[in-house]
């Protein structure tokens, strides 16, 4: 089947988009400034690639995109916890994401930190509400669960921070680079997917499957914001372009150069279309 990947997208993102705003205390909720900056993150905009997945993953296996609504809204309020807490001065020190001040500009840095907590905290009462009508087996909680915790944490995300940081400066080899895209931007992507399967209750054939998708997607994604960062300009990301290069990051342009990081990228897409 083809599928209009733009319209897909867009309809996707409009359904997300909404849905998120739904679930996002009101600004005005008490103490107000916290539920502001909550919402200032999460509803700046951003690709919502993450609960799209979630969304495809159930709908490849047979699954209703209501039911897993508010867990694919909850892998959104995760990464975007993990991009207002990476944009903190004592991280990157970002001035700009999603085309705004980042929020420690915004709010301060204490209610930035707390927004990031907040935006994660809420993220599992979500997955919680998926559960509360009753339509899926509640057995498949702990599975959901151990899937997020495990791509967010020490063995995913968080880990995946800790070892890019501790690896500003140095040069790396690309097994350590491979390694710090995996767990801190291919973890969530990864769990995004199957996490979607698991709600729908996908066999194990088609969510080996998706996993290898899931595991390809977040390589060549992650790849492709390195060479973006290289490439790109404000306007266009979001974000201000170069700062991998001011924080001597590793990355895959300056290990490999960017033709044969751009090569790599398509390799690893081309290898997923190859295997389905
Ligand atoms: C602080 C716990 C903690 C973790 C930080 C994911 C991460 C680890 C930091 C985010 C910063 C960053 C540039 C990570 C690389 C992953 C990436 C490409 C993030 C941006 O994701 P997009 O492009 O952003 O999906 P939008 O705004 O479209 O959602």
């Amino acid at each position: 089947m083809r599928v209009d990947l733009p319209a897909y997208l867009a309809e996707r993102r409009r359904v997300v988009d909404e849905a998120l705003a739904r679930f996002l205390p009101p600004a005005e909720t008490s103490p107000p400034t916290i539920h502001e900056a909550m919402r200032y993150s999460v509803l700046a905009g951003g690709k919502r690639l993450r609960p799209i997945l979630v969304l495809a993953g159930a709908e490849v296996a047979g699954g209703r995109l209501d039911d897993v609504l508010p867990t694919a809204c909850a892998f959104e309020l995760i990464h975007t916890y993990s991009l207002i807490h990476d944009d903190l001065p004592a991280m990157d020190d970002d001035d700009y994401r999603r085309g705004r001040p980042t929020s420690h500009k915004v709010f301060g840095e204490a209610i930035a930190i707390l927004a990031g907590d907040a935006l994660l905290t809420l993220a599992f009462r979500l997955v919680a509400e998926t559960f509360r009508d009753g339509r899926l087996d509640p057995a498949i909680l702990p599975r959901v669960l151990a899937e997020i915790t495990e791509a967010a944490g020490t063995a995913g995300m968080i880990g995946g921070q800790v070892v890019d940081i501790q690896s500003e400066g140095r040069a790396v080899e690309a097994e350590v680079l491979e390694e710090i895209h995996t767990r801190k931007t291919g973890a969530l992507i990864r769990a995004a997917i199957r996490t979607g399967a698991l709600l729908a209750g996908a066999a194990p054939a088609p969510l080996a499957a998706l996993t290898a998708y899931g595991e390809r997607l977040g390589l060549a994604f992650q790849i492709v914001d390195d060479i973006l960062d290289v490439e790109g300009s404000l306007e266009a990301l979001g974000k201000t372009a170069g700062s991998d290069r001011r924080k001597k990051k590793a990355t895959f342009p300056d290990l490999l150069g960017l033709e044969a990081s751009r090569a790599r990228a398509s390799r690893s897409a081309r290898g997923f279309r190859a295997t389905t």
